[in-house]
């Protein structure tokens, strides 16, 4: 057994969610936030048997989807914090980590 965290951008986690729901996955969604942007995304928790990670991984990557971002950024330059350049960043699709399951119960 797998448990699969993928880290999901806000706009596409509820279709993500019903998605893996419509195909017979229990899922439990997490509010997360990025250490960089500081922004709000969703890691999704799905516990699943070997065989249905790919399955699992192929929903995801169908809903999910890259985006560019345009952060502002600042510098110091002595008299205090200038504007300079804003900096993109494209973030996603998903960021997906998959860890072994030693034991998995329900109580
Ligand atoms: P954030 O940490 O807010 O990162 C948002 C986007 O900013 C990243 O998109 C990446 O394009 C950029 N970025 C992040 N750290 C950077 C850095 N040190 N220098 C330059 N650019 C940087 P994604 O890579 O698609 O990541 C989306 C979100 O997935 C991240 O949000 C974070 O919440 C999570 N994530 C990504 N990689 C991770 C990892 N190795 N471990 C844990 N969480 C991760």
């Amino acid at each position: 057994m797998k448990m699969i965290l993928a880290i999901i951008n806000h706009d596409d986690a509820h279709s993500v969610i019903q998605a893996l729901s419509h195909g017979g996955f229990r899922v439990t969604k997490l509010a997360t936030t990025g250490g960089f942007l500081m922004a709000g995304n969703v890691t999704v928790l799905t516990c699943v048997d070997d065989d249905k990670v790919q399955e699992v991984l192929d929903i995801i990557k169908k809903g999910s989807h890259s985006r560019k971002q345009v952060i502002p950024t600042t510098s110091e330059m002595g008299m205090g914090f200038a504007p300079t350049m804003p900096v993109e960043v494209v973030v996603g699709g998903a960021t997906v980590i998959i860890l072994n399951v030693e034991r998995f119960e329900q109580i």
